[in-house]
């Protein structure tokens, strides 16, 4: 094989043994890489009903084939598990040395599993793994933690680790790597956590085995100078995603006060012309000559990195906004590795039930000490802080009282940063994610507030599911960063002639789509599985706030979703998906996608549907629902 290395690595951290794997050319070739990789991997090696904080449960960290090769944006990697926090899919997307050493050391993914006795990180130098002793690093950040390995093994090894979020098993704690990268929203530094491992060091000292070396010298060349020469690089390089706190203010898309408000009114101190007074350089990850990573002086001297979504979860949607203190609590998140989105979300929900008076804490909106004081207390378990380290959903079922309505989650995965209230396509977006409420499968919401937000119609629908084939699946299959793409306009050709340079093999656009849906139908199969009897399509629909609590303030104040509208949208993104009216994949779509078996099995625990005639006939576009 070309392009990738056609070797996994089975790590078992109960007998502290690691054993590589080849694995056949169709997988790649089915599922690309990344996430495609990961679900494949879950679906055939884990028995449904797992629970996810046992030894059983397993941890995918998967690169794609055009990961650590001299490429824009293609140092990142997936990682993937069934999440604590959802029950179901769960992966996230960090931008890491890990990943570049990864693939040096000769391995495509490390699938993890079993549960150290003791305190591990796992060292793996090319085909050489040792389980190293790490009791000394147990109770240390993830800044410290990589640190201190740092110190040890030298600059150019990729380190990823957890914090004490991850070591408590916090069900929303991410996985860190270089003072700033973090992913895994769902839980998947509490699945570390669960396993008693604390960091994977990685180094990898050979070349990646390509089709056409010179030509992909040329085309990374190419590339780079491509997207330094587009208009929006400047600008980009000033403020990376943090101008999209303007916009989501003057776009009434700001979540705000728990999704009460779409609108807050120190937005401009928390905007990203005012992170660029107290900006002192950028970060990023490995490869990119985009470094999005805001690095930035916070309320406490200390450098903080600052993205959008980390802002104004930790910032208007918990009532805070002095900049430099939201920086600190986005540095507290890095350190203790929580997910800083469910992370404001449970501070939120707090802050929600304290002024409504169904807890006895008091915790006002805004108060920077409070809010320092309940992120510790998140990472650490302690009081109020154990109840909201289990998500808001959980949360909001112990408190009963109607909290559920303003538990701001789909299927367990809290928001991210974009109110719905007026932005049913957005909505749709986020119920139909992979992992629960996460834009990353398909950020519609600025191309919706052009097409028109009123609207729920067969466009929206449409544009959903092209997004959803290129962001959530080839983008994560591949595990390139989608900032080029998405952000800068670089071509979805382009990387049709890197996979050519890596792996000689010509994918047609067609051919990539199909393995996305392959991938997206697979993890939609994998909820379901897991979810078995308690499957139901109202998993899919967004927090019941959006549509019971019109917004009170701001251009558009009096704005709310249509229940029944929006399920008209739900039945016609389920015809257009194959997948029948309870967002099933039908029998029929399973085959096409070549998913016989996963269909059989399937089909052992809920009743698929053969090819039932659609519920609701595909309207002609532009046709509204119902
Ligand atoms: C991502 C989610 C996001 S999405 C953000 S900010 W964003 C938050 N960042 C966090 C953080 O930081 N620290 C922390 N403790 N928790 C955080 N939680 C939140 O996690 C990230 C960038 C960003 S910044 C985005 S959109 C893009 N995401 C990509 C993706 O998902 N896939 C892909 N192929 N390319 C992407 N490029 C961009 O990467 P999750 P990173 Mg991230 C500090 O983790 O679980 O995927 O959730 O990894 O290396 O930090 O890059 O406005
Ligand atoms: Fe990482 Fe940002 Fe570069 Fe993407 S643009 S690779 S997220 S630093």
């Amino acid at each position: 094989m070309l392009g990738w290395t056609g070797t996994f690595l089975n790590v078992d951290l109960t007998k502290h043994k690691a054993v590589p794997e080849q694995y056949p050319e169709a997988l790649a070739l089915n599922f690309l890489g990344g996430r495609g990789f990961a679900v494949k991997i879950l679906w055939d090696r884990l028995k449904q009903g797992t629970d996810p904080l046992s030894a059983e449960n397993k941890l995918i960290f998967a690169t794609g084939p055009l990961t650590g090769i001299g490429l824009p944006n293609s140092g990142k990697l997936v990682v993937a598990s069934k999440s604590p926090l959802t029950g179901g899919y769960g992966d996230g997307n960090i931008g890491t040395l890990a990943s570049v050493n990864m693939r040096k050391a000769g391995y495509d993914a490390l699938i993890v599993e079993g549960r150290s006795e003791v305190p591990v990180v796992v060292y793996i130098k090319d085909r050489d793994t040792e389980f190293v002793d790490a009791k000394d690093l147990w109770g240390l950040s993830a800044f410290e933690t990589e640190a201190q390995l740092r110190q040890k093994y030298g600059r150019a090894v990729g380190i990823v680790s957890i914090g004490q979020g991850g070591e408590n098993q916090v069900k929303f704690a991410n996985v860190v790597s270089q003072g700033g990268r973090a992913g895994g929203r769902p839980g998947m530094g509490a699945v570390m956590g669960s396993k008693n491992l604390k960091a994977i060091v990685i180094e990898g000292t050979a070349q990646i085995p390509l089709a056409d070396p010179e030509g992909m010298r040329k085309l990374a060349i190419d590339g780079y100078r491509e997207i330094l020469a587009k208009p929006q690089y400047p600008f980009w390089k000033r403020q990376g995603t943090m101008s999209t706190v303007e916009w989501s203010q003057a776009n009434s898309s700001l979540p705000t006060f728990n999704y009460r408000q779409a609108v807050f009114e120190k937005a401009e101190e928390i905007g990203g012309f005012a992170m660029e007074k107290i900006k002192v350089s950028n970060r990023g990850c490995p490869q990119c000559n985009m470094t999005c990573g805001n690095v930035v002086k916070d309320s406490e001297g200390e450098d903080a990195e600052l993205d959008y979504e980390n802002v104004i979860m930790l910032g208007s949607n918990v009532g805070l906004g002095n900049l430099a203190q939201v920086s600190t609590l986005n540095r507290m998140a890095d350190e203790f590795g929580l997910d800083s989105i469910s992370l404001g979300n449970a501070i939120g929900f707090a802050m929600e039930a304290s002024e409504k008076g169904l807890i006895e804490e008091k915790i006002e909106w805004g108060d920077f000490e409070s809010l320092k004081q309940l992120i510790k207390d998140i990472a650490y378990r302690r009081g109020l802080g154990a109840i909201l380290a289990e998500g808001v959903r959980a949360a909001s079922e112990l408190l009963g009282n109607g909290s559920g309505d303003w538990a701001m989650h789909v299927k367990g995965l809290e928001v991210s940063a974009y109110d719905c209230h007026a932005a049913p396509g957005m909505a749709l977006a986020y119920g139909t994610s992979s992992i629960g409420a996460h834009h990353k499968d398909a950020w519609v919401i600025t191309w919706e507030t052009k097409v028109g937000r009123a609207s729920y119609d067969q466009v929206k629908v449409d544009h959903l599911v092209e997004v959803q084939l290129v962001r959530g699946g080839f983008f994560e299959a591949l595990v390139s960063c989608r900032f080029p793409n998405n952000q800068m306009g670089f071509e979805l050709e382009w990387y049709q002639k890197y996979l050519k340079a890596a792996t000689g093999k010509d994918f047609t656009l067609e051919e990539l789509n199909e393995i996305s849906n392959r991938i997206l139908t697979l993890i939609r199969a994998f909820w379901v599985r897991e979810y078995g009897e308690k499957w139901s399509r109202n998993l899919d629909v967004p927090p019941a706030r959006w549509f019971k609590e019109p917004l009170t303030e701001g251009a558009l104040k009096g704005a709310a979703l249509d229940l029944e509208k929006y399920n008209g949208m739900l039945d016609a993104y389920y015809v257009k998906r194959g997948w029948d009216q309870r967002g099933i994949p039908k029998m029929s779509t399973l085959r096409q996608l070549d998913l016989t078996e996963e269909a059989k099995q399937l089909g052992t625990f809920v009743k698929l549907t053969e090819e039932n005639p659609p519920l609701v006939n595909t309207p002609a576009r532009n046709t509204p629902f119902p």
